[in-house]
């Protein structure tokens, strides 16, 4: 592993997978630069950006000339290139598989169901002035529970990660879905303790890394309760 040089980064703390980059870079101390891409400003639009993601998506790692997007991509690159601690992508075929399942899941159900409860309460208002649809609401909320028990019953069954004893990637990419509604304050885990006690397991094993990378979506909220 080179010290000398730095992966370089291109997040926007808003977005759940470029904190859950963010949050796997400072919590396991690998030497890094972040550059700041804002979407609300469109800067995933400038021609240098797309040229270095043609798709005008945010994460995106150069490390070392190599250019990578995807947060599962960039968090799996990461920890099989730097000396991390292997309970994060561990080695083991069948417990890398578990990851790799969890993973897999997470992109059609866990990301677009929380991330739709947050486009339609906090973006989708923000960027037209417009009243939330409620009855759009209502049917992410029903998907996204069906997301939630899913998670319960067959992720975290007698188990207190989502993939085993200790934390991993897949908890890293789901925590910071699950808390993207707080956005508007809607603490979507409130009725559900099994999940709420897996949070606090996350956030604990994360420590300061964790509220760093969420100071911005605590901005968010802030601003979202003084509006009402
Ligand atoms: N599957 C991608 C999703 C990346 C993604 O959707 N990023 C969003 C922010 S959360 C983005 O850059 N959106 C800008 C746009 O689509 O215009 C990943 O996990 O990295």
């Amino acid at each position: 592993m080179a010290t000398s040089r730095l992966v370089e980064v291109y997040l926007d703390l808003l977005s759940q997978p470029c904190r859950a980059v963010h949050i796997l870079l400072t919590c396991t101390k690998i030497p890094h630069r972040v550059h700041s891409v804002a979407l609300r400003k469109g800067e995933h639009r400038t021609a240098e950006f797309t040229k270095l993601n043609p798709m005008q998506k945010v994460p995106v790692m150069v490390d070392n000339g190599f250019v990578l997007t995807e947060s599962d991509a960039i968090l799996k690159y990461l920890v099989t290139k730097y000396n991390v601690p292997e309970h994060w992508y561990p080695w083991l075929p069948e417990r890398r598989a578990r990851v790799d399942e969890y993973t897999a899941w997470h992109h059609t159900n866990t990301r677009p169901h929380a991330a739709k409860v947050f486009m339609l309460e906090v973006l989708l208002p923000a960027q037209f002035g417009a009243q939330v649809d409620q009855d759009r609401l209502e049917r992410a909320l029903l998907e996204l529970d069906a997301t939630l028990d899913k998670l319960e019953s067959m992720f975290l069954r007698r188990q207190p990660f989502l993939c085993g004893d200790d934390i991993t990637v897949a908890d890293l990419l789901a925590i910071c879905e699950l808390m993207q509604p707080l956005g508007s304050g809607r603490d979507i885990l409130k009725d559900r303790p099994q999940l709420q006690h897996w949070r606090s397991r996350v956030q604990s094993a994360l420590g300061e890394s964790f509220d760093e990378a969420h100071a911005v979506l605590f901005a968010v909220r802030d601003r979202w309760r003084a509006r009402l």
